[in-house]
């Protein structure tokens, strides 16, 4: 098997991983390679392509800082348009010479004597196997990107099509079926009201309600395009009004739970005009504070429910049989197609699995007796030269990931700089570091809506910890990663074991 020797292993071809890659190449550290299991950059934006997919945070913001796009078609951008604007940045970047597409990372141990991660890669289809020695692994795996499947007795003999939203079988035609969506999170709820249209019956099994306020749908006018492309700053102060308006959101989640009041009584007055019938609006109406769980933005998601051929089912599921789903009061109603759209595994990362750290035990290991837990969401105690980008505690419940996502490119960047200044080949966060700012985080999480909203939901993990959120401004976390503080870490001199003689570069590997 051919070993590669790089500077940079990055995981992940995502809105994370090309950040990352497009960040180290202007900070002049080429010598990197990516690796993506999917076919093309994009990562959830290409992978979800289920009907209605669309981004719940407003255009303008969802971009990166340094490309933005003046050519967002509306305020909340679809699937594609995103999908689209990845393909543009990392074409546009100069970087995509050294992205290895098909191809899965498998293996990751961190070997102590070269200071390096050893990881191993296969090649969708052929199975070919690749090793690569990297100085640091960055992984930009996602955090939404591994379906979670309910475990619902006779799910498996199901004889009709099933499919995970995030894994949508565009093969099936749904029209005229009679269809179930078990699940009304922020997939279901897209995608609902367009499987509604075509369906002949579909009946859709919830849960737990969701608080869901209107949707801005509008569309930016050619004149605004205009301003945006022509007129200097002009972008970037609606950009800039985004940003503070959702942030502005954050003590309500964080310290005074009380306000999210008039968040409920917007949806209340949603949930009024999108539904008639008296015992679907008690159905629809959540009994927690409003923000314990994502708030989901939606105009269709009520009135879809609101039609003939849809029944919303509140009784729990009993099981699956080969024709259908049988509802905890007995009722057993026939489908053709089973759409799973229960969300994805957040706090137990299948990634985790496959790193194996300075003293032997996976990453999972190390999570399963913690929880996940890392230094400023990124860096983590026992594996060197690892950067988590979405890490424990750097998701957001009101804005934009990409925000966040800029601000740990940053760090790695940063620190990268400072190993290279000062001959380090190896940096790993001392536990106390870890321990301290993980604490605080939690700390900080006693008073959220997270914590005392009344709620069960995939930010917390089963400890009851919300491992997920980051409990702050935006801002806050920006600064805290805005320079590689060598007082928080181990370092380790480079050390002197040669490196193997003849390994190609990273760039004549990708094209070999
Ligand atoms: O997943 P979810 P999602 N039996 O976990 C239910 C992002 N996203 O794919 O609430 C029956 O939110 C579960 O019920 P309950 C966004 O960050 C963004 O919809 O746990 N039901 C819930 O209703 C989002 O938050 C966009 O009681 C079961 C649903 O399945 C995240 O992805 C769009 C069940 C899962 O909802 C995940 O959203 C879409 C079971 N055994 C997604 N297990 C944007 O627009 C689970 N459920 C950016």
């Amino acid at each position: 098997m051919t070993e590669i020797e790089v500077d940079h292993l990055i995981i992940g071809a995502g809105f994370a991983g090309l950040c990352a890659a497009i960040k180290l190449n202007e900070s002049g550290e080429r010598d990197f390679v990516v690796i993506e299991k999917d076919s093309d950059v994009g990562g959830t934006w290409h992978i979800n392509t289920y009907p209605g997919a669309e981004c719940d945070v407003p255009s303008q913001l969802y971009s990166y800082s340094f490309a933005l796009n003046p050519d967002w078609s509306k305020v909340y951008s679809p699937q594609q348009e995103i999908w689209d604007y990845t393909k543009r940045v990392a074409d546009s970047s100069g970087v995509l010479d050294r992205f290895v597409l098909d191809t899965a990372a498998e293996e990751s141990h961190w070997d102590a004597e070269r200071q390096r991660w050893i990881v191993t890669t296969s090649a969708v289809g052929s199975g070919a196997r690749t090793t690569y020695a990297a100085r640091t692994l960055i992984a930009g795996s996602g955090g939404l990107s591994e379906p979670s499947l309910p475990d619902i007795e006779g799910i498996e003999t199901f004889a009709g099509h099933t499919f995970h939203s995030a894994r949508w079988d565009h093969d099936v035609d749904l029209a005229g079926k009679r269809v179930a969506v078990i699940g009304t999170g922020a997939s279901a709820i897209q995608l609902v009201p367009e499987v509604a249209k075509v369906a002949g019956r579909l009946d859709v099994y919830q849960r737990t309600p969701n608080w869901i306020i209107p949707r801005n749908e509008r569309h930016f006018s050619t004149l605004e395009k205009t301003v945006f492309r022509y007129v200097p700053g002009a972008q970037r102060a609606v950009r800039a009004s985004v940003y503070a308006a959702l942030e502005a959101r954050v003590p309500a989640f964080t310290r005074f739970p009380k306000a999210m009041a008039a968040v409920e009584a917007q949806v209340k007055r949603n949930i009024a005009k999108g539904i008639s019938d008296p015992d679907l609006r008690a159905k629809v109406t959540p009994d927690y504070r409003a923000g314990c769980k994502r708030i989901l933005v939606s105009n269709k998601w009520y009135p879809a429910l609101d039609r003939d051929n849809v029944e919303l089912i509140t009784d729990g599921i009993a099981r699956v049989t080969s024709t259908g789903i049988v509802a905890q009061d007995g009722t057993e109603r026939e489908i053709d197609v089973l759409i799973i759209a229960t969300g994805f595994h957040v706090t137990d990362p299948p990634i985790a699995q496959h790193i194996t750290g300075r003293d032997g035990h996976t990453l999972a290991d190390v999570w399963s007796k913690t929880g996940m837990r890392a230094y400023k969401g990124t860096t983590i105690h026992g594996f060197p030269n690892l950067f988590q980008l979405v890490g424990p505690n750097t998701a957001l419940g009101h804005s934009s990931m990409i925000f966040i996502i800029e601000s740990q490119v940053r760090y790695v960047v940063e620190t990268v700089r400072a190993m290279r200044r000062d001959g380090l080949g190896a940096v790993e966060p001392t536990l106390a570091a870890q321990d301290a700012w993980s604490d605080a985080v939690q700390r900080r999480m006693r008073r959220t809506v997270w914590t005392t909203g009344g709620c069960a939901s995939w930010y917390l993990d089963q400890f009851g910890h919300n491992t997920t959120l980051w409990p702050g401004q935006t801002f806050t976390f920006r600064r805290q990663l805005s320079r590689f503080d060598p007082d928080k870490y181990d370092v380790t001199a480079l050390s002197t074991v040669p490196s193997d003689k003849g390994t190609p570069t990273a760039k004549e590997a990708v094209s070999a």
